[in-house]
C-alpha cells in the first residue's frame, strides 16, 4: 500500500500484533525508542496511536503529536486517556469492549472462590509439606452467600449471572438499572456493602470513581466481608483497605489491580486472607488475540472508512 498512515504504538506489544499493524501502517515503537528523537522526526506525520487500557497516553505527548486523529485502546478501560483533551482535538478513540467480559467475570469468581475457600493458602500448605504434620484449618462457605457488585455495565451483568449459579442473591449499586429485576438496586456503595457479604468491583476507572471504596464502605461490609477487585487500583483507597485488614474488620480481599502497578504494597502482601494477581484477569490467550484483532481492526477501519468499530469518543 502507498503512503502507509503513520502510527506510534505506545506500550510493548506482543510481536504478532506489530507484524500484523506493519501490513497497514508504519510503526513507530514509542518504548523502544528516544523520545525527543522520535518526536522531532515524526510527531508531525504520526496520525494514529495504539495504547494499553491500562496505561493509555498521556495528555502531554497528545499535545506534542499534532496530526494525531485515532487512539485504539487495548483493552475496555479508557480511564488513562484524557478524553477532554481528546474530544477538543477532535481525536477519536477506541476502546475493546464485550470480546474480554467472560474472563474478566470468571476471574472475579476465582477470586472470590480463591479468598473464601483460602485456596492459595492451601496450597502453600500442601507444597510445604505441612499436610504431613497437620490439617488444614478450615475455611469459609460461598455458595449460598449474597453477592453484592459494584458497576452493573456487561462485566457486572457476567460476575452477577456467575454467581447466581453459585445461589448467590444478586445486589447492586450502578447509574443503570440492571437487565434482571430480580437482582436488589441499593441507593448508595455504603448501603450494598452493609447488605451483602462479597463487594465485587466492576466499575470504570477515573476521577469520579477515585477512592468511592473508602474506609466506611469497608467498615460497612464488615468483619465477615470480602472484596474483589477486578475494576481499577484507583477505585479502592488502598490505606483504607490494609487498615480494615490488619485491624480484623474485613475477612479478606482479592484484587487483581492496584493504585500504582506493578508496585503492590508490601503490608498487603504480607496479609495471608488476601490473594493477589498481577492484573490478568483479560490474560487469556483466546480473550487477548480477540483483544489484539478488535484493536488493530479498529485502527485499520478508522483509515479506510472513516470510523472506529467501538469508538468511545
Ligand atoms: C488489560 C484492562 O489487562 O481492559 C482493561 O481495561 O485493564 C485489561 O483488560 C490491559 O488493557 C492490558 O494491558
Amino acid at each position: 500500500m502507498k503512503n502507509k498512515p503513520e502510527i506510534l504504538v505506545i506500550t510493548e506489544i506482543p510481536q504478532p500484533m506489530i507484524t500484523t499493524l506493519e501490513q497497514h501502517f508504519v510503526v513507530h515503537k514509542y518504548w523502544q525508542q528516544d523520545e525527543q528523537t522520535l518526536l522531532r522526526d515524526h510527531a508531525h506525520a504520526i496520525r494514529g496511536a495504539l495504547t494499553r487500557a491500562a496505561r493509555g497516553i498521556s495528555t502531554s505527548l497528545i499535545e506534542q503529536l499534532p496530526a494525531l486523529e485515532a487512539i485504539s485502546g487495548f483493552g475496555v478501560g479508557v480511564d488513562a486517556t484524557d478524553l477532554e483533551t481528546c474530544r477538543r482535538r477532535g481525536i477519536t478513540v477506541s476502546n475493546t469492549p464485550n470480546v474480554l467480559n467472560e474472563c474478566v467475570a470468571d476471574t472475579g469468581l476465582a477470586l472470590m472462590l480463591a479468598v473464601t475457600r483460602k485456596i492459595c493458602e492451601a496450597d502453600r500448605f500442601a507444597r510445604a509439606g505441612q499436610w504431613e504434620h497437620a490439617a488444614f484449618p478450615g475455611a469459609w462457605k460461598m455458595s449460598g452467600k449474597r453477592c453484592g457488585i459494584v458497576g452493573m455495565g456487561n462485566i457486572g451483568h457476567d460476575v452477577a449471572r456467575r454467581a447466581a449459579a453459585f445461589n448467590m442473591p444478586i445486589h447492586y449499586f450502578s447509574p443503570r438499572e440492571a437487565r434482571n429485576s430480580r437482582w436488589q438496586r441499593h441507593q448508595s456503595i455504603v448501603d450494598l456493602a452493609r447488605a451483602v457479604d462479597f463487594l465485587v468491583l466492576t466499575l470504570p476507572g477515573g476521577a469520579k470513581t477515585h477512592h468511592v471504596i473508602n474506609r466506611e464502605v469497608l467498615e460497612a461490609l464488615g468483619p465477615e466481608g470480602i472484596l474483589v477487585n477486578i475494576a481499577r487500583g484507583s477505585v479502592v483507597d488502598t490505606d483504607a483497605l490494609i487498615a480494615v485488614l490488619q485491624e480484623g474488620k474485613l475477612r479478606g480481599a482479592g484484587l487483581d489491580v492496584f493504585e500504582n502497578e506493578p508496585h503492590i504494597p508490601l503490608p498487603l502482601r504480607e496479609l495471608p486472607n488476601v490473594v493477589l494477581l498481577p492484573h490478568i484477569a483479560s490474560n487469556t490467550a483466546e480473550t487477548r488475540q480477540a483483544m489484539a484483532d478488535l484493536t488493530i481492526n479498529n485502527l485499520v477501519s478508522y483509515f479506510n472508512d472513516g470510523k472506529m468499530l467501538t469508538p468511545v469518543v
